[in-house]
This record gives structure tokens, C-alpha cells and sequence, in this order.
């Protein structure tokens, strides 16, 4: 068993049923002229943990762990888009619109493929998620459980919208969550402050939050 110094409390989990899971990692939301962007934010800080998220993805792969990407997207034709998330955001610049790197948050646009520096592997999940959260409408739970996966690492973006949400629907499933909060960032540290204080807060209330270096050092003490 891997136990990993965190909060508010050690984590501990088994590499063979535990999952990364790396939550919208997409140029819609990293690069100038995408959804994050349209939305009218600075998308230099989600930028700057891309190392972070690469070195977090080689030590998952070295251990063996199942990797999870997800992109949030929808289909060409906006049928798995609800109006209601259809008319969030700014007016004029909505989820399939046209834009710099093809049609917003729509599936298989320049846009929505995760940056190069993160890309998947063969044999890796990759979730195509019209929501939020990771569960709803995707039948990953099924997976997971086929899977025999009991423990999910997170990282990724946004804190507070879709690694949030995706935290919570985890809890409430049944699996123990870990934020890796140096893998994970918001348009305003304000509100990635809040998620992490969120989350430990009440005895970690829907997970537990630990740096990637505690990770590193809990697996590398499974090797000694
Ligand atoms: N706008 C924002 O902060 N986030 C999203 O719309 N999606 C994700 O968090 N992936």
C-alpha cells in the first residue's frame, strides 16, 4: 500500500487500482483563441503546469497506474449540448462557434485535442465528456468498476469547474479522490485556493489534496 503524506490526512492507495486522471488538458481551454480564452480569461497560468502534468503522467506510467484523459466536448451537431450550457458565457461566443482553432469545444476540432506535451498513449482512456463533471454521460463508472479501480488522482483544469465537479461525482460513486494541487489551476488563484481549502475542509469532505513531490516520494518509498 502507497500512503502518501497529504490533507487533511494520508492518502493511501494500491497503483494496481488507482487511476490518474487528467481532466481537460485541451487547447479549448490552454491556448490564446480558444473556449477559456473566449470566455474572456488569461490562459497563462493553466500554461505553466503543463510540466507539472507531464512529469505527473511519466510517474503514473513508471508505476503502472491506468491514465485517464478527458476533453470536455460535444457533438457537430450540439445534440448532446443542452441550450441552457449553450447559453453560458459571453453572447456571441458560444460552444460551437467558429474560431481560430475550429468550432469551440466542438469533437475532433484543432481546438479540443489535448496539447501535445500531455498527448495520450496507446492504450490509455481517453473521455469524451459533454458535461462538467467526467460521469455523466459517459459511462465511465462502468469502466472503472469493470476495471476493478477504486482510487482516482486528479489533476488538470479548471479547479473549480470541471476537476471540482468530477471530484465530487467520484465521492459520491464510492472512489477515494486525491488532488494533486501543483498539477492543477484555475483562471483565479482565488477560487484554485478555495477548492483546495474546499476539499480538505470538514476532515476532507470529498477528498484529500497533496503536492506531486508527496507522490513521488510515497511511490519512491514503495521501491526502497
Ligand atoms: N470555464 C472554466 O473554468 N472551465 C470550463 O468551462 N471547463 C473546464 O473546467 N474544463
Amino acid at each position: 500500500m502507497i500512503q502518501v503524506d497529504a490533507r487533511p490526512g494520508p492518502y493511501c492507495f494500491e497503483p494496481a487500482s488507482t487511476a490518474l486522471v487528467v481532466i481537460d488538458m485541451q487547447r479549448d481551454f490552454l491556448d490564446p483563441g480558444g473556449f477559456g480564452a473566449a470566455l474572456g480569461n488569461d490562459v497563462t497560468p493553466l500554461r505553466a503546469i503543463v510540466p507539472v502534468v507531464a512529469d505527473l503522467l511519466a510517474l503514473a506510467r513508471h508505476h503502472g497506474l491506468t491514465v485517464i484523459h478527458t476533453r470536455e466536448s460535444h457533438a457537430p451537431d450540439l445534440s448532446d449540448c443542452p441550450p441552457a450550457k449553450h447559453q453560458q458565457g459571453k453572447p456571441g461566443l458560444r460552444i460551437g462557434d467558429p474560431g481560430p482553432m475550429g468550432r469551440i469545444l466542438i469533437r475532433g476540432e484543432p481546438g479540443n485535442q489535448i496539447v501535445p506535451e500531455l498527448a495520450p498513449l496507446d492504450g490509455e482512456w481517453e473521455i469524451d465528456k459533454p458535461g462538467k463533471g467526467m460521469f455523466y454521460a459517459t459511462g465511465l463508472d462502468r469502466r472503472l468498476r469493470d476495471a476493478g479501480i477504486e482510487t482516482l488522482l486528479f489533476a488538470g483544469v479548471t479547479t473549480e469547474v470541471c476537476v471540482q465537479t468530477s471530484m465530487r461525482e467520484a465521492c459520491d460513486r464510492g472512489y477515494r479522490g486525491l488532488l494533486v494541487e501543483d498539477a492543477t489551476e484555475s483562471y483565479f488563484p482565488h477560487f484554485k485556493r478555495a477548492t483546495l481549502e474546499m476539499v480538505v475542509a470538514q476532515g476532507g469532505i470529498i477528498g484529500q489534496v497533496a503536492g506531486l513531490a508527496a507522490l513521488r516520494a510515497a511511490l519512491r518509498n514503495k521501491e526502497l
